[in-house]
């Protein structure tokens, strides 16, 4: 949920006007729009480079995921596992869109460390391949720019601790 929505959904709750508060605070998320939207259009048109980049890198510093008898070994499921770190970019972009890490959260995080257990996979792994995905992104984006985009995946990462 935006904070906007947010917003709408409490103060109605108390059949109230919005509070001088939210007002600001969505002040706040107005006036950032446009660089969010920057950022998640960015994010989107290079999702393949990034994954790639950011894949090669994990797989140099873990490089037991994709030997015999790692969890992304053989083609197939290193494809998986390129799938996963396109899914959590997927959810970083949600995220900055809508100003809030709720949607990332409900997606994404809510029961991922009992999913990776069954599954056999290292969570770590997992939250350095987001360390790498953040690297690579926000590489080349301005400094505000990189600090906006970098609190998202810090937000996975930090989930997946
Ligand atoms: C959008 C929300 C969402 C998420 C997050 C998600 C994750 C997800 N990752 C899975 C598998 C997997 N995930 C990985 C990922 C990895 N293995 C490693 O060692 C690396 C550290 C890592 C890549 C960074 C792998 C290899 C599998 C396949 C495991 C298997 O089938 O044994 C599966 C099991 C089903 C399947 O194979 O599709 C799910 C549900 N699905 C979702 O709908």
């Amino acid at each position: 949920m935006s904070i906007v929505t947010k917003s709408i959904v409490n103060a109605d709750a108390e059949a109230r006007y919005l509070s001088p508060g939210e007002l600001d605070r969505i002040k706040g998320f107005v006036s950032t729009g446009e660089q969010r939207l920057r950022i998640a259009q960015v994010l989107t048109d290079n999702r393949e480079r990034i994954v790639k980049t950011a894949a090669d890198q994990l797989f140099q510093k873990r490089p037991d995921v994709v030997s015999p008898g790692g969890n992304a070994y053989g083609e197939e499921m290193t494809a998986t596992c390129l799938r996963d770190m396109d899914y959590y970019l997927r959810l970083v972009t949600y995220g900055i869109v809508a100003g809030d890490v709720t949607p990332i959260e409900e997606i994404g995080i809510v029961g991922v460390r009992e999913m990776y257990r069954s599954l056999g996979t290292s969570i770590d792994a997992v939250a350095e391949s987001v360390r790498c995905m953040k690297s690579v992104a926000t590489g080349s984006m301005s400094g505000e720019d990189a600090a906006e985009a970098g609190s998202y995946f810090d937000y996975v990462i930090g989930a997946m601790q």
